[in-house]
């Protein structure tokens, strides 16, 4: 650490994106069907009915991107394999061109002096392992570790950081309980199952990884919200706890202390989710050893501070308010002092592993002026915040080893098609053309400035 700032030395300054965000070229390269690409047909499941068939075009201007990137002096890039681009069917062997497309990918990061940080899995499920049960079958999470030990072998000397899963609570409960992402299911019993099989294949990814390649760093990456009662009153108070469980504890105790606690087992256990193994059942023995094997970091991706109100007609009996002031497109809070928060329980109540902020950032209405530039101050507000608290949660004992902006480019937002723009880099979509926003040269100088031995 040097006196003027709370970082330590090596501390992972970085960017994020998914492959279904912004790669495009969905028929290309031997790549199979996705999940997404179904869900994208269904009526009214997409703003506007917009598609990710073109994205960003990454899957053709990566080396553009990369260039743009190492210009703006970003030293880490997290990204993600599409699984069905390496795999078209979700098993057999790997699609060489999805091999080659990856390692040109990775090998450009590294030539451009860019460290990659692969993400195994960001939501876009084979479509064929779907239509064999998808996520609610144990069979799905069994096909993603043989996935992983053949991403191991073939990827797994160019790069360092691999995180198993993005995000399990959305992955499960916002696609097969909210039926908010692919393949839009509304069955809860669907999404608890599909919660404990997306654990089970991070620990069959992690062991299948961790034999081929014995130095990798390995983890997964879990969102995590900031929850408070919105009131003293018993009944928010109850319902705070209720959204707790449902929408970190039920992912972070597995990982963390490898076993669902009771309070998990009291809102899950009809549908499935028990405390014991049981031969047989949902969570069978075994399972727990696996999904809370020994990782290397944790990843925490955190947007959201919320006040829970009880609410019958609410998910677990909750409603769910943003606290002020939320000024970003998806009435998300500007409130940094919320990631601080976040950090500290992660590394008091859960683990004292290396933690790595593997998402955060926020969507803002970005436009080009006539002149083509983008003015973002609230983005540069917002970053100045978080990565701020960072170093606040740092000082206060979080071992936090990296930060990882949301995102690179604008790109697709899932249900929300093209209307969020959360990159520090604008996307003019019709004509692909790249623009910096004022935000990236607020985050190449503040690197710079924080990183000893870097100038701008
Ligand atoms: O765009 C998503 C990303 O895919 C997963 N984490 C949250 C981001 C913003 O909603």
């Amino acid at each position: 650490m040097t006196s003027d700032t709370p970082y330590p030395a090596g501390f992972a300054w970085g960017v994020a994106t998914a492959a279904y965000q912004i790669e495009g070229a969905v028929d290309e390269g031997g790549r199979g069907p996705s999940i997404w690409d179904a869900f994208e047909r269904q009526e009214g499941a997409i703003f506007h009915g917009e598609s990710a068939a073109v994205a960003t075009d990454h899957y053709h201007r990566w080396e553009s991107d990369l260039d743009l990137m190492a210009e703006l002096g970003i030293p880490a890039y997290r990204l993600s394999l599409s699984w069905s681009r390496l795999q078209p069917r979700g098993e057999g062997a790997l699609n060489p061109e999805g091999v080659a497309f990856y390692r040109a990918l990775l090998a450009g990061c590294r030539a451009r002096g860019i460290e990659p940080y692969v993400t195994l899995y960001h939501w876009d499920l084979p479509l064929a392992l779907h239509e064999r049960g998808g996520w609610p079958a144990r069979e799905t999470a069994v096909c993603f570790g043989e996935y992983a030990a053949l991403v191991a072998e073939e990827l797994g000397d160019l790069a360092e950081h691999w995180t198993t899963i993005n995000e399990p609570v959305c992955a499960s409960f916002l696609s097969y309980s909210w039926g908010m992402q692919a393949p839009g299911h509304r069955d809860e019993t669907e999404a608890v199952r599909a919660a404990h099989h997306l654990l089970l294949a991070h620990g069959l990814a992690l062991a299948a990884f961790r034999e081929r390649r014995p130095q990798a760093k390995l983890g997964i990456t879990n969102l995590v919200s900031n929850l408070a009662p919105a009131s003293e009153a018993p009944a928010d108070r109850a319902a705070r706890d209720q959204v707790d469980v449902r929408f970190n504890r039920v992912f972070l105790e597995p990982v963390y202390r490898g076993s669902y606690g009771a309070d998990v087992v009291a809102v899950f256990g009809e549908h499935g989710l028990t405390l014991d193994e049981v031969e047989g059942g949902l969570v069978r023995p075994g399972d727990l050893a696996l999904i809370s094997a020994p990782a290397d970091f944790a990843g925490v991706n955190h947007y959201t501070n919320t006040l829970i109100a009880a609410d019958p007609e609410g998910w677990g009996g909750a409603r769910m308010i943003q606290v002020e002031p939320t000024p970003t497109t998806f009435d998300w809070s500007d409130t940094p002092e919320a990631l601080r928060e976040v950090l500290l329980r992660v590394s008091r109540e859960y683990t004292g592993l290396p933690l790595y902020v593997t998402e955060n950032g926020a969507a803002f209405a970005d436009y080009a002026t006539p002149d083509g530039t983008v003015h973002d101050p609230e983005r540069i507000h917002y970053l100045a915040g978080y990565t701020a608290a960072v170093g606040e949660a740092i000082a206060a004992g979080a071992d936090v080893r990296g930060y990882f902006l949301w995102s690179f480019l604008d790109n697709f937002e899932w249900s929300h098609g093209y209307s969020k723009r959360f990159g520090i880099v604008y996307v003019d979509y019709p004509t692909q053309t790249r623009i910096p926003k004022d935000s990236a040269h607020w985050y190449r100088d503040f690197i710079a400035q924080h990183t000893p031995g870097r100038t701008s």
